[in-house]
């Protein structure tokens, strides 16, 4: 399941609005075949592993990391390729939460008399597919921010041409992992290059500075299939998303300088006790030649 799940990770930023998806073959303790979900349109993880595999499928396990699909989409069901090549047993790390799928895969291969096993890596495959589950149950994009402070959490501006060479590498990994890119006007200035070379993927979104209502805007990217989204620029745009509750991830790259007077991140968030703090959790600290990277997923401490 290990392997299936690293196999998905390939996947990553090319696979959207479709999880990540890895599949491995086992017969007679020996890999008969390997796939992942490449592309979004593309076959599925289990497909590909089977046309790997061949004849060798029959009477072989199968590991993926979601429950195989039932319906025809863009492809045909997994559940029947899997059927027809004589896979004898299913071993799944996790349910597909779409509601086309969600135990109708898993009940399609019981009927046929094929073993199934739920739940192994179960927590490390959800996490792998963080962005889908969140799109399928909340019909909201998963929203990044990524912030460059200054040790004294002032923000570092963008146009800033010296220092922060890692930043602006982490950067760009990132803005190819996500369908979108929300900026706020002062930010877009310095980005538009990046997106002309990169011709539309991801998608690029400026926002008013004035805009207030972040829900409503939420929703409309997800109805336009922006699954993941990554937001860059200041405290209009952070604060109502971080204060209504609808951030997912927080990267912050924190430069080596104390700048005393400087630009705040974030306005009012309401927080009248230290109770009422954004608490982070899931922490990962990384230290870089100019800055230290710390990710987390902010929670309410109440
Ligand atoms: C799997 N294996 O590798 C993936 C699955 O339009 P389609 O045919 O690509 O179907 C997309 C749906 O299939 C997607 O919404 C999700 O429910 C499932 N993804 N399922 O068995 C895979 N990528
Ligand atoms: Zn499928």
């Amino acid at each position: 399941m290990r392997m299936a799940l690293n196999l998905a990770k390939k996947g990553l930023g090319k696979t959207s609005p479709n999880p990540m998806v890895g599949a491995v073959i086992v017969k007679n303790k020996k890999i008969a075949g390997k796939g992942f979900h490449k592309k979004y349109g593309r076959p599925h993880a289990e497909v590909d592993a089977l046309g790997k595999a061949g004849r060798k499928a029959y009477g072989a396990t199968l590991y993926v990391n979601l429950e195989p699909c039932c319906f025809y989409g863009k492809t045909p069901p997994c559940t029947e390729a899997i059927i027809k090549s004589g896979i004898k047993k299913v071993v799944c790390a996790t349910y597909d939460p779409n509601s086309k799928v969600r135990g109708k895969g898993i009940k399609k291969l019981m009927e046929k008399k094929i073993e199934v096993k739920m739940g192994i890596l179960e927590k490390e495959a959800k996490k792998l597919n963080e962005v889908y589950f969140k799109f399928i149950r909340h019909k909201l994009p998963f929203v990044n921010l990524l912030l460059n402070l200054s040790l004294d959490g002032k923000i570092v501006s963008p146009r800033r041409s010296s220092g922060s060479f890692e930043f602006q590498r982490f950067l760009k990994k990132l803005n190819t992992e996500v369908d979108g890119v929300l900026v706020d006007s002062n930010e877009a200035k310095n980005l538009i290059w990046f997106f002309k070379r990169e011709k539309g993927k991801p998608r690029l979104f400026i926002v008013d500075k004035q805009k207030k209502d972040v829900i409503n805007l939420l929703h409309n990217l997800a109805k336009d299939n922006i699954l993941s989204l990554l937001v860059r620029g200041g405290k209009e745009i952070l604060t109502p998303l971080l204060k209504n509750k609808l951030v997912d991830k927080i990267y912050l790259f924190f430069t080596f300088e104390i700048f005393g007077k400087g630009e705040q991140p974030f306005g009012e968030l309401g927080v009248f006790q230290v109770s009422d703090s954004v608490y982070l959790e899931g922490i990962r600290v990384k230290k870089l030649s100019d800055g230290f990277l710390l990710s987390g997923y902010p929670v309410g401490r109440r």
